[in-house]
């Protein structure tokens, strides 16, 4: 059968987007897995992916001349309206193309998508059987479901996510760079790749869960470092990739898999620089691990701090404490990893002084990188039901289901304090701001010869 994936991940950065920034020049792990499942049992997969395109009439042209049997696309909550939209046009091109949803949004909030029209199929949890399995069903002319179960798939036998898909479209549309996925941050040089070594999460945060458990199940299933050590080696030929992030929701909480992973990475000539997700519990209890992946070549921790107020923490079930908080960043300090900052604004509940013990929290901490968000109700998590059963959402449309920093959330927060306290939670201590504009500095006139030419702009 002749497939065609629809990445509609344009709700922040637009049509015409490519390569702007992780949200526009990321590929999607998800569709990547389905291709190369999709194609190892012989059918044919193509992708339009909105953000590569012009306009909606262009989605139009693509989807008649590609003339699929069949178009699956993927949702978050956030693109919803886009994938939907992207729906509409295929059936209006030819009402015979069958549709597939699959994803966070189809799998979470499962009534809602149900009552869509333009959709025939709605795929919950994980695709990399059930939808091959579904497709031979169709060439076979059989029934089929119109929510199709999902069977979770043994990762280690699950082939590498097919990269090729994403690349080879964007290049049709011009995209020149030559690393597969956008570089970020400065420590991580390209070519660049994301990669996922496993599925699920163990903790509870209530901004978060039960939705992660609806998508993968309960608990973690890991790949084997071996298979990882091997994907990591085809990215090596393919792409020479120079640096890499690892996307797993926190990759560190299996100590003992980190720990062989390190030694295979070393033991295997990889030298090559790497961010990861981690919690700041995870960081104190084990130093030694921290200081593993650091000779190994870890670079930067994403760490979800949220909050710098203990009871903010105990109410979104975070596991962790100021105190907490305070000794990961010290310890990053320590081994020099850079700190990508998650953090909240505006959570229900929230007085104004808890937000302040937020922002002097960051004082102390004094991230790399500040990654704010205003409290953002998301489907699928506790704290989106009690924000319903509270009556406390002020999201309109699907499109709101950003952590954008920019408009309000729920009801009872003062938003343009807020936005004072946004700004406030990123400016440094006086001493950390000269410092960190000093090495700026350095680095930039670290070659003789720029120092030379900005003497002589200098001087006339
Ligand atoms: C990496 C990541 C990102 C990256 C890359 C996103 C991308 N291009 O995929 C970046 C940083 C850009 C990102 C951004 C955001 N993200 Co994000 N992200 C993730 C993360 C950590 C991993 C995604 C992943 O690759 N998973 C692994 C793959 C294999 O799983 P999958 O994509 O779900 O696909 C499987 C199934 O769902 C199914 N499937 C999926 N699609 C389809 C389609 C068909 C046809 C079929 C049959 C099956 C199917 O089969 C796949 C294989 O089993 C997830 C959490 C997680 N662990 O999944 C959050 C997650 C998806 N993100 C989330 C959110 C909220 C966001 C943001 C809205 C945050 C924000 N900034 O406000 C933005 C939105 C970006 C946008 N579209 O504009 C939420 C979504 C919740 C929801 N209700 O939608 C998640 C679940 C995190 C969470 N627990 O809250 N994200
Ligand atoms: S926020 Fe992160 S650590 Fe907490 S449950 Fe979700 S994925 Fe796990």
């Amino acid at each position: 059968m002749r497939v065609t994936f629809i990445y509609p991940g344009i709700t922040g950065k637009g049509f015409n987007s490519l390569g702007q920034g992780m949200d526009s020049g990321w590929i999607s792990h998800g569709l990547a897995i389905l291709s190369a499942c999709v194609k190892a049992q012989g059918h044919q997969v193509d992708l339009i992916d909105l953000r590569a395109l012009r306009d909606w009439d262009h989605l139009r042209e693509q989807v008649a001349a590609r003339q699929p049997d069949v178009v699956g696309v993927t949702m978050m909550s956030v693109d919803y309206d886009p994938g939907i939209r992207s729906l509409e046009i295929v059936k209006e091109v030819d009402p015979r193309i069958i549709t597939l949803v699959g994803g966070p949004h189809p799998t979470l909030e499962l009534a809602e998508v149900e009552q869509s029209p333009v959709i025939d199929h709605i795929f919950v949890g994980e695709g990399e059987l059930s939808l091959p399995a579904f497709l031979d069903s169709l060439e076979r002319g059989e029934d089929t479901p119109r929510v199709v179960p999902p069977i979770p798939p043994d990762l280690d036998a699950t082939p590498f996510a097919d990269r090729s898909l994403f690349l080879d479209e964007w290049r049709r549309w011009g995209w020149q760079g030559d690393s597969p996925e956008a570089p970020f941050v400065e420590e991580l040089p390209g070519p660049f790749v994301t990669i996922i070594a496993g599925r699920g999460c163990i903790y509870n945060c209530s901004y978060c869960q039960p939705a992660e458990r609806h998508i993968f199940g309960r608990g973690v299933r890991r790949r084997s470092v071996p298979n990882v050590i091997a994907e990591l080696k085809d990215l090596q030929a393919r792409y020479g990739f120079k640096s890499f992030m690892f996307h797993d929701d926190c990759l560190t909480e299996d100590r003992d898999w980190v720990m062989a992973f390190c030694q295979a990475y070393r033991a295997e000539g990889f030298t090559q620089p790497f961010f990861c997700q981690s919690r700041a519990d995870i960081i104190v209890k084990n130093e030694d691990m921290v200081a593993m992946m650091v000779e190994v070549g870890l670079k930067g921790y994403f760490i979800g701090f949220e909050s710098g107020s203990d009871r903010v923490l105990r109410f979104i079930r975070k596991g962790t404490t100021r105190a907490i908080n305070l000794r990961a960043a010290e310890i990053c300090r320590k081994y020099g990893i850079s700190i990508w900052a998650n953090y909240m604004l505006g959570l229900p509940t929230e007085t104004k002084e808890e937000v302040l013990e937020t922002i002097s929290m960051l004082r102390e901490i004094d991230p790399d990188y500040y990654s704010p968000a205003f409290y953002t109700p998301h489907p699928g998590s506790d704290l989106y039901a009690y924000c319903v059963k509270n009556d406390l959402s002020l999201i309109k449309g699907h499109q709101g289901y950003r952590r954008d920093p920019n408009e309000p959330k729920i009801k009872g927060v003062d938003y343009e304090w807020l936005r004072w306290a946004l700004a406030e939670s990123q400016r440094r201590k006086p001493w950390n701001a000269i410092r960190r504009g000093a090495r700026r500095l350095a680095k930039r006139y670290a070659s003789p010869r720029r120092a030379w030419n900005k003497l002589r702009r200098l001087l006339g």
